[in-house]
């Protein structure tokens, strides 16, 4: 089969009508911009770029040197690009406009500039997180609120994980697409089209450091996966958590399995720990269209009508059939509770 590079396959979305000329191209200026961010990454020590950057985040997190340079690649290359009215990222308080220098275009970009940051100084995988959004009509100064959009809005959404290949997965709403950099060229190839999560699995990641501060429905459903195949559930399920959502994420788009960022006691007052508008809704974009699910433990990630910019969730996703049985307990419990 002849290979099909990513603009091969854009100008195909153009052709069936999926996407238009400007995503098209907005597309080709973030995943160049990933480019440069995987060449960064590879460096490690020799590049000088592990370690604290000094600074921290609008979260209070303190920012890795990567996180620093990954956000000002994307930036910088989205500010001359003209697919764009402005940005934001998990690294700015505020929205980014788009200088005057240069042509804006109709698209809000959102982004994770380098997501599970904290296991880049150990070698393990990280990753770029995107969401685009239509600018609303004649707004030319985008506002925080022109981005608090549900993620039904969303026009694309993607990740790019460093790892040991660099993978793209992308979707228009047509489907989930997997493309892997093919460095000697220095362009992405189609290596799977259409990606399909299974709908059952035995496989789940969570962080069980955080058991005891779960809710009673997690603690009901993870309790029932851990007693395996002599319990309820009467089979063994194994656990993998590697603590970078983009590799977890996928794995699960390559072989199945369910994720759980739920609510505990300890992030509660903050809503969740993953943030919605450049973690939750492009992860539950890209799942949805490789047929799993993605919710907050109650309702519909992409449902939800965001209130802020760094909002936090509870996130729950991948195969559709464990996403429902650990939202039914949670609606349940809510029922039997009220
Ligand atoms: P950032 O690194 O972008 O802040 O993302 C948060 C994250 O690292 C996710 O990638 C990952 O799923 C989660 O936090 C890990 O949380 P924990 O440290 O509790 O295991």
């Amino acid at each position: 089969m002849k290979p099909v590079s990513l603009i091969q396959f854009l100008i195909e979305e153009r052709r069936a009508g999926h996407i238009n000329a400007e995503l098209s191209l907005l597309i080709e200026v973030v995943t160049r911009a990933c480019k440069r961010i995987a060449v960064a990454t590879s460096k490690g020590a020799l590049g000088g770029v592990l370690g604290n950057a000094g600074s921290d985040n609008v979260q209070g997190e303190a920012q890795k040197k990567l996180d620093v340079i990954s956000n000002e690649i994307l930036l910088e290359a989205n500010a001359w690009g003209g697919h764009l009215a402005a940005c934001a990222s998990e690294e700015m308080e505020d929205p980014q406009p788009i200088p005057d220098m240069y042509p804006k275009g109709n698209h809000l970009l959102l982004f994770d500039p380098l997501d599970g940051s904290s296991n880049i100084d150990v070698n393990i995988s990280v990753g770029t997180i995107f969401s685009v959004l239509r600018c609303p009509e004649d707004v030319t100064e985008p506002k925080v609120e022109d981005f608090l959009q549900p993620g039904t809005q969303q026009l694309a959404a993607g990740y790019v994980v460093y790892g040991p290949a660099t993978l793209l997965v992308l979707t228009f709403g047509h489907g989930t697409h997997e493309f892997t950099l093919d460095r000697e060229v220095g362009s992405f190839i189609l290596s799977r089209r259409d990606i399909r999560i299974p709908e059952q699995t035995a496989e789940f990641a969570i962080n069980m450091s955080n058991q005891r501060h779960w809710e009673a429905p997690m603690q009901r459903y993870v309790g029932e996966l851990l007693a395996g195949k002599e319990g309820p559930r009467g089979k063994d399920f194994n656990m993998r958590w590697v603590a970078s959502m983009v590799a977890d994420v996928h794995r699960i788009i390559t072989r199945g399995g369910v994720f759980f960022y739920p609510l505990d006691a300890k992030i509660k007052a903050k809503g969740g720990k993953l943030r919605l508008m450049y973690e939750a809704n492009p992860m539950a974009f890209i799942v949805e269209q490789a047929g799993g699910a993605a919710t907050t433990g109650r309702e519909r990630i992409m449902d939800l009508q965001p209130t802020g910019l760094h909002q936090r969730v509870p996130v729950f996703l991948g195969s559709k059939g464990e996403v429902e049985v650990a939202t039914r307990y949670h609606r349940e419990a809510d029922v039997a509770f009220a």
